[in-house]
């Protein structure tokens, strides 16, 4: 008796306890915790019934029905009668489901959009859920698990979602050594090594979770770029991931090395312009295609950082990408040639470059290839003004590219949820073709009517059991997919979705959790750069604050070049009396930004340089502001703390003091931006710190002392 007891207890520890360690993100399937819903449901969906046979379709039909039965922890039959409550899942094209439906509304989904719709057959009440390809009706089923997840009413549905945007992208910034560069949450979850052989469960997982939010391709590869992935023995792995993705509708792409044909080709040149060397890519394209027959295509870096690229050999950028546009396009393959250039000669203003190189080239490039560009004209930081590319080349379709990894967000540790920054940008107003010519519209095409178009995020995913290190990072791979798939969804829609699938439905923990997420933005902005400073972290891992730094190898490595802090003032003059920057935008958006006096203060050092008795909207003086905000910094961090430990009664432990931990070293890391910032800052100010401000507990010289040999995400 007492034998059977303990066995049932250890039976009990083992499966009733399981540790929550993140690893499901917001595809739990838990069953659902409140009993009246619970049961609601129950008499909603009875069964399911499957009208087709490929393996997209049978995931999506494991996927309902796994998440079915989590969530109302009950057998989910499967049947061909149809009954009260049964979900019909398959292509429009079945003659079943043809019946059912308008065809208006199926020929607007196009080859990705799905419908959710409640109907009536035989006097039954079903619900379908249809589209026109079978990864529609894959990305179907996610939605309508996420009703359920997230405790929807479903009694009368009547959904259409069609993606705004075609190529929903992962940037994946790993080396073939497993090293990610960036990389926050451990080494890479591409094992080179046991690949083609070994296929590690979590490339399947890693598939259904982009699935879930619409991503649809994945470039595998560091844009700092191998050109060993291009041979044979790396083929046959990347084909083998590609294989695991493509039943998940997910395109694998590479990042091509400007200079393989000589690296792996045993050429002499890699000039655009050489006919053997634009044969050696045409026959390396038709060699991949054999292996991938579905390959996305090129990812490219080129002449910048020290990347090789056309400008080696007196060629242009549309040079070099129209060769590697050629060889794909007998495969309907694309090149995404990347607009973060910046020259080897010192620029006036690094902001200027991509613009200044790309302009000329408006209208230039061949109709596949589309031009990736950074959010913002320097590099991810906190906030950026929009890159004065967007609307500026109209003939040339452009795709964003956003950073997921938090490189200068707080890295691994910093709960900062990124859903307001990319809202901010694709809302921005270019003007470029009138009022409301916002950068959604030019990356989703609609501006310019272009029929390719993408948007690109660089992962923030390794190989740590819950992917992303902090739980909360999740909620930016997510953001950004569900973003490319509608940019019109806003920043707490997505956190609220969010929290449901990946915490727990009550209001009360919802509403809080939304509220500390949405304010995290704004807080690292202002305990790392308010008021437009950018560009201020330590160089070369950008980890903290080194705003003094100014012996790097070229000028615009410098923080010192960013911020030009002296006895003036502080910020960077980008106005007709400086470099002329704002020139680069449409004169309804330089207005805005040209007049200190007026501009949004949150862009001011990013376009003037100000002086420290500068008066601001609030009264107060450019310095004490300053002081100001870096506190505000400090204080949201201090808040956020203690909303989250007032939570502990809602989630499982381990998230809960996962998070509590990394609050407290986002704490002590703000105030240490802070500190450090406010004393260097001063030394040019040479004002006090305002009175009631809490003082610094190091002096400069030890801020500037602190050396991070070792911190993650160097490459
Ligand atoms: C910067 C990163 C660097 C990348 C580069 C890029 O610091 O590691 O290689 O951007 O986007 O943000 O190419």
């Amino acid at each position: 008796m007492k034998r059977t007891k303990l066995l049932l207890l250890s039976i009990l520890l083992a499966f009733g306890s399981q540790a929550e360690d993140g690893y499901r993100l917001w595809l739990r399937y838990d069953k659902i915790d409140d009993n009246v819903i619970l049961q609601q449901y129950n008499r909603l969906i009875t069964s399911i019934n499957f009208y087709g046979s490929s393996p997209t379709l049978t995931a999506a039909k494991t996927e309902l029905i796994n998440g079915l039965q989590g969530l109302l922890d009950k057998k989910i039959l499967y049947q061909s009668t149809i009954n009260n409550g049964s979900v019909l899942i398959g292509i429009s094209s079945s003659s079943f489901i043809k019946t059912l439906l308008d065809k208006n509304d199926l020929n607007s989904l196009g080859k990705e959009g799905y419908i959710i719709r409640t109907a009536k057959s035989n006097q039954k009440n079903i619900t379908i859920i249809t589209a026109n390809s079978d990864v529609a009706v894959l990305y179907g089923v996610f939605y309508f698990l996420r009703l359920i997840q997230t405790h929807q009413n479903i009694l009368q549905l009547s959904i259409i979602s069609v993606p705004k945007i075609q190529n929903r992208i992962l940037d994946h910034w790993d080396n073939l050594n497993r090293t990610v560069e960036r990389g926050y949450a451990g080494i890479s979850i591409w094992n080179w090594h046991e690949l083609p052989d070994y296929i590690d469960h979590r490339y399947i997982d890693y598939a259904r979770a982009n699935a879930s939010i619409g991503i649809n391709g994945t470039v595998l590869t560091n844009v700092n770029a191998n050109a060993l992935v291009l041979t044979k023995d790396y083929l046959v792995k990347v084909a083998a991931l590609a294989n695991v993705f493509r039943t998940y509708g997910i395109k694998v792409y590479l990042t091509a090395k400007f200079s393989a044909p000589v690296e792996i080709g045993g050429l002499k040149t890699a000039d655009p312009l050489n006919a053997e060397v634009q044969n050696w890519w045409k026959q390396k394209a038709d060699e991949i295609y054999k292996y991938i027959p579905d390959f996305g295509g090129f990812l490219v870096k080129a002449n910048s950082e020290g990347q090789p690229g056309p400008q080696t050999y007196g060629r242009t950028h549309a040079d070099g990408a129209n060769m590697l546009a050629d060889a794909l396009a007998p495969h309907n393959g694309i090149v995404m040639w990347r607009a973060f250039v910046y020259s080897n000669e010192t620029p006036d203003d690094r902001f200027k470059q991509a613009y200044n190189e790309f302009k000329p080239f408006d209208g230039k490039f061949k109709s596949n290839v589309i031009i990736q560009v950074k959010n913002g004209p320097i590099d991810f930081q906190p906030r950026e003004p929009f890159h004065p590319l967007f609307g500026a080349i109209p003939q040339t379709p452009l795709m964003m590219e956003f950073q997921i990894t938090q490189e200068y967000l707080g890295q691994g540790t910093h709960l900062v949820y990124e859903a307001p920054l990319f809202k901010e940008t694709l809302n921005a107003d270019t003007y470029s073709n009138g009022v409301g010519s916002t950068v959604a519209k030019v990356v989703d095409g609609s501006m310019n009517n272009f029929q390719i178009s993408g948007m690109a995020g660089v992962a923030n995913i390794g190989n740590e059991r819950n992917w992303t290190n902090h739980p909360f990072a999740q909620a930016n791979w997510y953001a950004f997919g569900r973003l490319a798939w509608d940019h019109d969804l806003s920043a707490p829609q997505i956190a609220d979705e969010w929290i449901r699938q990946t915490f727990s439905n009550k209001k009360l923990f919802v509403d809080e959790v939304k509220k500390i997420m949405l304010a995290s933005r704004e807080a690292v902005v202002n305990y790392m750069t308010p008021l437009g400073l950018h560009h201020i972290m330590g160089t070369g891992n950008h980890y903290g604050p080194a705003p003094w730094v100014s012996n790097a190898g070229r000028a615009d490595w410098n923080p010192v070049y960013y911020h030009k802090a002296d006895s003036a003032g502080i910020g960077f003059d980008r106005t007709a009396t400086g470099s002329n920057a704002l020139a680069q935008y449409k004169s309804e958006v330089s207005n805005q930004w040209k007049d200190s006096n007026t501009c949004d203060e949150k862009y001011l050092l990013w376009f003037h340089h100000v002086s420290w008795g500068h008066t601001m909207k609030s009264g107060k003086t450019l310095w004490q502001e300053l002081c100001a905000k870096y506190q505000q910094g400090v204080d949201s961090v201090r808040w956020m703390q203690h909303q989250w430990i007032g939570l502990k009664d809602f989630i499982d432990e381990e998230r809960f003091n996962q998070v509590k931990m990394f609050l407290s070293i986002q704490e002590k890391e703000a105030e240490w931006w802070r500190n450090a910032c406010l004393l260097y800052f001063q030394t040019f100010s040479k004002m006090p710190l305002p009175d009631g401000y809490e003082k610094p507990d190091h002096t400069l010289d030890y801020y500037k002392s602190l050396r991070f040999p070792y911190a993650p995400g160097s490459g």
